[in-house]
């Protein structure tokens, strides 16, 4: 649910309208938030022209410009470290498309850790797909190379969130700690406009998106709570409804607007499951409890675990408050969690 909004705010003032929610800081977290926005602007165009690409020349060639056409992802993540490294005021950026760090600026204040393109693979067949972001403050002083303890931050140390959603239109989610918005890209002038005010996600929804797929692999906890998700109870309203798009920001977007779980979890193959604690369990997560939901990894609240490494993987289960208790119910049934290992 949201507040309706009345009258025409762009990102660019509403950041400014709110820059007395940081006392400390003197505008280098709105300009970072400029540096992301224009980022995201050259990704959406380069997004939504994906299916051309063909025809100014495929994935490796070289274009009309002359210039090598990379992999979108690969490009996203580019334009993001570009803007960044322009601005100023990031001093690393953590990236799903770089092994290590990218060292941009010693004098910046900020660390950015994101996954420049979630769901590139669905770009091919015109499925929603997104960027994630999410801000720290550094703890080394400023003046110095950002350091590796900068970056292995708990999620609960995070002072900003977000993500850009390319869909069938373009939005900007974020949160500073003070609720969550959502801002519309209004191509006809170019700008991210508020369409959605202080959203709060269902404490219980009617949707659950997993790869059942993957049934088998599942933790007995997860196929517990499946089946539970698929029982006949009218005055629960369930079965609930399957929906999985493939896109972690899709299917987290459709549950935070109506209600939902999304579960990726640890597998028999996968033990810690598939998505990176640092740059898509952590943003989420400290977006759903800004909007009142909920993230576990099954067990522990997500924005506590104390990340070891930059690309570490998390289960998580993630949305509507009361679906993720239900489902971590399920989960402390088992202690072993997977029956053929008793
Ligand atoms: P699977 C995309 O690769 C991604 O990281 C998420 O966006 C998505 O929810 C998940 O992986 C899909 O993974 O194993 O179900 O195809």
């Amino acid at each position: 649910m949201e507040n309706k909004v009345t009258q025409l705010t762009t990102v660019h003032q509403f950041i400014l309208d709110r820059q007395n929610d940081f006392p400390y800081a003197t505008g280098e977290l709105s300009r970072l938030f400029r540096d992301i926005i224009l980022a995201a602007r050259i990704v959406n165009r380069d997004v939504n022209k994906a299916g051309l690409v063909d025809i100014l020349g495929n994935f490796g060639s070289v274009n009309v410009q002359g210039e090598e056409v990379k992999k979108l992802d690969i490009h996203a993540n580019i334009q993001f470290i570009k803007a960044l490294s322009r601005g100023g005021e990031c001093a690393a950026v953590i990236s799903e498309e770089d092994e290590e760090i990218s060292k941009v600026n010693p004098l910046g204040k900020y660390i950015v850790a994101m996954d420049p393109l979630d769901g590139s693979s669905n770009i091919d067949v015109n499925v929603s797909i997104g960027t994630i972001f999410s801000i720290y403050r550094r703890i080394s002083p400023i003046g110095v190379d950002a350091t590796l303890e900068d970056c292995l931050q708990p999620g609960s140390a995070q002072v900003a969130a977000g993500y850009i959603l390319y869909g069938s239109s373009t939005m900007l989610i974020y949160t500073t700690g003070k609720g969550v918005n959502a801002f519309t890209l209004d191509l006809s002038i170019g700008e991210f406009c508020l369409s959605h005010a202080n959203i709060t996600t269902p404490n219980m929804g009617s949707i659950y998106s997993i790869n059942e797929g993957n049934y088998k692999k599942f933790p007995d906890g997860v196929k517990k709570y499946i089946k539970y998700c698929q029982d006949e109870v009218k005055e629960e309203k369930r079965p609930y409804n399957s929906r999985y798009i493939g896109s972690f920001v899709a299917d987290f977007h459709r549950n935070l607007m109506k209600g939902g779980i999304y579960i990726y979890p640890n597998t028999s193959k996968d033990p810690n499951g598939k998505l990176r604690l640092i740059y898509e369990c952590n943003p989420m997560a400290f977006l759903i409890e800004q909007a009142g939901g909920k993230a576990s990894d099954g067990f522990r609240r997500i924005m506590d675990i104390k990340p070891t490494e930059l690309h570490q993987r998390s289960p998580v289960f993630i949305g509507s408050k009361e679906m993720v208790e239900k489902s971590e119910e399920h989960m402390a049934e088992f202690v072993t969690p997977f029956a053929d290992k008793k």
